[in-house]
């Protein structure tokens, strides 16, 4: 086997125009560009991406135009890009198109994914003809097996293939295994995730995983690879131990040589700043400031400042509209997010210390956020809190958009009845961001 070289990305979400800013949707494409450059500069063989190459299932024009755009550079220089479906990019059903299908089917990339037969996975080889398969050889002596995201089913289908990989024949060539799945990540195994024992038995047949899914970096064993994501497609995927980017690998005589490049992407300013000394709005606004000249936010930052502590005027009090507008100005932010934590009622949930179940506290947030001006009355407050609660554990486990939409009609429905006279007087009241 010849040495060669290659790219494993993924999580790139191309269309994602977060805030609503045209920047951002800018800065997903500039972070795959560096992958593109990279790929181009380096002469690798191949370029995987372990999905979610788009944000949504159904992009608009200009995404498409972008993602062509990208692509087409390497398909010039006959770098194939591999791709499989995440949980933002699946199609709605299997027999539908989704775009990284259209994308497959012009030769942008290969789209591989395993099919169901009579309920269980089956794995075949590609088929220039139809172009679909759920394995591809490459000419250095590559095999590339592409799973999509299976969600859910992860853990009780994957043993389903293992037969696939056993029989890989005689010039047995390295093997990489592609897969949008946590591998010992999420605490709840049912929450798509999975444990590393039900992977394990792969170990003999394939020498390198290329994971996609959680949006930071990490690795298990030297095997299993996991880039993280080019840009943080959440402003809370930023902190310490987040690293995000894309691997470059080397493979020489089946040794496997493994370097992590940084992304480099918008950077995020987080800062938690306490308002228990302040005594009224305006010296709020002054300790607030104050922080900021201290730790100045770069640029064309996208600013999170979480406001928490005891106040003894109301939190409403504190306008924070016009501060955010103020701080965006004055630093140059690209987006300024302030949230209101102030008053939260803390104190009596974590008496219980570690046994304070998260539930408990997530309640606590979400009922200061609902009845924050008490716009709904005690019993719309409860039904609205579990309604938020069940489309986050939904959101959470990749359901379909529309099964959250869903939800959120049928019981959105109940809280206006239940809440119709109140509502009127309150007047109209903004959503909550996103
Ligand atoms: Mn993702």
């Amino acid at each position: 086997m010849q040495e060669f070289s290659f790219i494993h990305c993924a999580d790139v979400h191309l269309g994602h125009q977060q805030f609503n800013e045209p920047q951002r949707f800018q800065d997903f494409a500039q972070a795959f560009k560096q992958v593109v450059t990279f790929a181009l500069d380096k002469k690798v063989a191949f370029v995987l991406v372990s999905g979610d190459f788009f944000h949504k299932r159904s992009i608009n024009a200009e995404t498409l135009g972008q993602a062509v755009e990208l692509l087409t550079p390497l398909r010039e220089a006959e770098i194939p890009v591999i791709a499989i479906e995440g949980n933002h990019d699946k199609a709605f059903y299997q027999d539908k198109n989704s775009w990284l299908q259209f994308l497959n089917k012009q030769g942008y990339l290969f789209l591989l994914m395993p099919e169901f037969e009579e309920g269980h996975l089956v794995l075949k080889p590609w088929d220039e003809e139809t172009r679909t398969g759920s394995w591809l050889d490459l000419p250095p002596g590559v095999r590339i097996y592409g799973i999509s995201y299976l969600g859910v089913t992860s853990g009780s289908r994957l043993p389903e293939i293992q037969v696939y990989l056993e029989n890989q024949g005689e010039d047995k060539k390295y093997t990489i295994l592609m897969l949008h799945a946590a591998i010992n990540r999420l605490m709840a195994q049912d929450l798509g995730g999975i444990k590393q024992e039900v992977i394990e038995p792969f170990r003999e047949y394939i020498d390198y995983v290329a994971l996609g899914h959680i949006h930071s970096r990490y690795e298990v064993d030297n095997w299993l690879f996991n880039p993280g994501s080019l840009e943080c497609v959440h402003l809370d995927e930023y902190g310490p131990n987040k690293e995000k980017g894309f691997y470059y690998v080397k493979v020489r005589e089946k040794e496997t040589e493994v370097q992590h490049i940084s992304s480099s992407y918008r950077p995020v300013y987080r800062q938690i700043i306490s308002l228990n000394e302040s005594i009224s709005p305006d010296d709020a606004y002054d300790l607030i400031y104050k922080q900021l000249m201290e730790h100045r936010p770069s640029p064309g930052a996208q600013v999170q400042i979480i406001l928490q502590g005891k106040i003894q005027y109301s939190p409403l009090k504190l306008d924070l509209k016009v501060l955010s507008e103020k701080i965006k100005s004055d630093f140059s932010s690209l987006y300024v997010e302030i949230i209101n934590n102030t008053n939260l009622p803390e104190e009596q949930t974590l008496q219980g210390g570690a046994s304070a179940k998260r539930e408990e506290i997530e309640k606590l947030v979400f009922a200061q956020l609902l009845g924050a001006d008490h716009f709904l009355q005690e019993e719309a407050l409860d039904t609205a809190i579990k309604v938020v609660q069940d489309i986050k554990e939904m959101a959470l486990i990749g359901e379909e958009p529309k099964e959250l939409i869903e939800m959120l009609l049928h019981y959105g429905e109940d809280l206006i009845t239940e809440n119709s006279d109140v509502g009127q007087e309150a007047g109209h009241k903004e959503g909550v961001k996103e």
